[in-house]
């Protein structure tokens, strides 16, 4: 069968309805932008592009190099495109506008664009997530408060996993689709449509070093995990920690599994670890097209009313059993308090 490239994709589903004019060439123009970063990300030692970058980000974060490189690139060809009113991303404080020579268009475009940039110098995936919402009418220079709308109000969310394969996996609102870049052409090649992620599963991601911080129900529900077939959910697990949610998240997509990065007492003040706006809300939408389920632990994550641009929550994902399991625990335990 001919193989579908990402641009032929975009048109169909422009023709079905589900994205318009301006969100197809957006998507077309972020997909080439993380081409660039591939490029960028696979020259690792020889390219000049690994350790730090010498300065710190809003997080208060030291910044890797390729950290501000990939800034740089969503950036510079997200200017000129005249699909955008501003920009948002993990390592600029404040919303970015589009420069005054070029064209505004109607949409809001946030990104962390090297998520786990961690793990670049040890040559491990990562990744570049990214969400799309509608600009409010009427807003020409857009502040951080015209971004904070509820997940469920995405016009789009995907990442870019930069492994041994580049893969966009990308929704729209209507199901989950993958495509692997084909280096030899240049293109995004469909490669999954309409992804399922099996309800039921036997493997989990989480970072146990954090263990003796995690809140009583979080303790328990991978306590039983860790019994496996001796225990209460009468099999055995497996575990993996990637440290790199875009390869986590991509493991997942792709055979089933649940994420967690609960709140813990180290991290308690600052209402978690993992960022709302474009970490949490974009990887929840994946999920959840691919009919997995996304919860802070205690609600659902589309459905919260962000209330700041680089605001941190819980994230607990995946196969909707293990997500609603984990959830649950955590509810019954609020409501024995
Ligand atoms: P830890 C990377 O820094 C990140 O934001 C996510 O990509 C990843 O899932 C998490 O943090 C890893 O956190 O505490 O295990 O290093």
């Amino acid at each position: 069968m001919k193989p579908i490239s990402l641009i032929q994709f975009l048109i169909e589903e422009r023709r079905a309805g589900h994205i318009n004019a301006e969100l197809t060439l957006l998507i077309e123009v972020v997909a080439r932008a993380c081409k660039r970063i591939a490029v960028a990300t696979n020259k690792g030692a020889i390219g000049g592009v690994l350790g730090e970058a010498g300065t710190g980000n809003i997080q208060g974060e030291a910044q890797k190099k390729l950290d501000v490189i990939s800034n740089e690139i969503l950036l510079e060809a997200n200017a000129w495109g005249g699909q955008l009113a501003a920009c948002a991303s993990e390592e600029m404080e404040d919303p970015q506008q589009i420069p005054d020579m070029y064209p505004k268009g109607h949409h809001l475009l946030l990104f962390d664009p090297l998520d786990g940039s961690s793990n670049i110098d040890v040559n491990i995936s990562v990744g570049t997530i990214f969400s799309v919402l509608r600009c409010p009418d009427g807003v020409t220079e857009p502040k951080a408060e015209h971004f904070l709308q509820p997940g469920t109000t995405q016009l789009a969310a995907g990442y870019v996993v930069y492994g041994p394969a580049t893969v966009l996996v990308l929704t729209f609102g209507h199901g989950t689709h993958e495509f692997t870049l084909d280096r030899e052409v240049g293109s995004f090649i469909l490669s999954r449509r309409d992804i399922r992620i099996p309800e039921e599963t036997a493997e989990f991601a989480i970072n146990m070093s954090n263990q003796r911080h995690w809140e009583p129900p979080m303790q328990r529900y991978i306590g039983e995990l860790l019994a496996g077939q001796d225990g209460p959910r009468g099999k055995d697990f497996n575990m993996r920690w990637v440290a790199s949610m875009v390869a986590d998240v991509h493991r997942i997509i792709t055979r089933g599994g649940v994420f967690f990065y609960p709140l813990d007492a180290k991290i308690k003040s600052k209402g978690g670890k993992l960022r709302v706006m474009y970490e949490a809300n974009p990887m929840a939408f994946i999920i959840e097209q691919a009919g997995g389920s996304a919860t802070t632990g205690r609600e659902r994550i589309l459905d919260l009313q962000p209330t700041g641009l680089h605001q941190r929550v819980p994230v607990f994902l995946g196969s909707k059993k293990e997500v609603e399991v984990a959830t649950h625990y955590h509810l019954e335990a609020d409501g024995a308090r």
